[in-house]
């Protein structure tokens, strides 16, 4: 049985992979409409996993006794000039992700809940990964800077990886 304190802390993580989702599926449209069906399509397919890492956390807080809350979103922003601009706000949101989730696995750690620390693992490793390919991603889009052909083979390339 999860105590209050970690069924909210879940509640709240839950919040921010719907949100997460949500913010990948308006940055995806985005990028279809700016013209790059490779970002798009990479963001469409990490939008589909954000919201795998929300059901995840959904059945968990169901199956040990608490009650996961589907919440209402708002409207993600989407006001990028570059490319490069999208991918900067990308990683400065899985940082955020990243020390959400860090504050829960202190939380499991001080209610002494082992078995959801051990289940949070599985996010610490999520995002070390996603962090690590935004990062590797904004590298590539500083070298190519400005060059047109540059950015269609970034486009290009982009396409056939997982979306993080
Ligand atoms: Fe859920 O992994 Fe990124 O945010």
């Amino acid at each position: 049985m999860l105590s209050k304190e970690i069924e909210t802390a879940l509640n709240e993580q839950l919040v921010i992979e719907a949100k997460s989702s949500h913010s990948y599926l308006a940055w995806a449209s985005w990028a279809e409409n700016a013209g790059y069906p490779g970002i798009a399509k990479f963001m469409y397919a990490h939008s589909d996993e954000e919201r795998q890492h929300m059901l995840k956390l959904l059945h968990y807080i169901n199956e040990r006794g608490g009650k996961a809350v589907v919440p209402a979103l708002d409207k993600p922003e989407v006001t990028f000039n570059t490319i490069t601009e999208l991918f900067n706000r990308l990683l400065e949101h899985e940082r955020s992700v990243t020390a959400n989730i860090n504050e829960v696995v202190g939380l499991c750690l001080s209610n002494r809940d082992y078995s959801t620390h051990n289940f949070m693992q599985w996010y610490v490793a999520e995002q070390l990964e996603e962090e690590a390919l935004a990062t590797d991603l904004l590298d590539r889009l500083n070298l190519i800077g400005n060059d047109k052909s540059g950015m269609y083979m970034f486009d290009r390339d982009i396409m056939t990886m997982r979306g993080a």
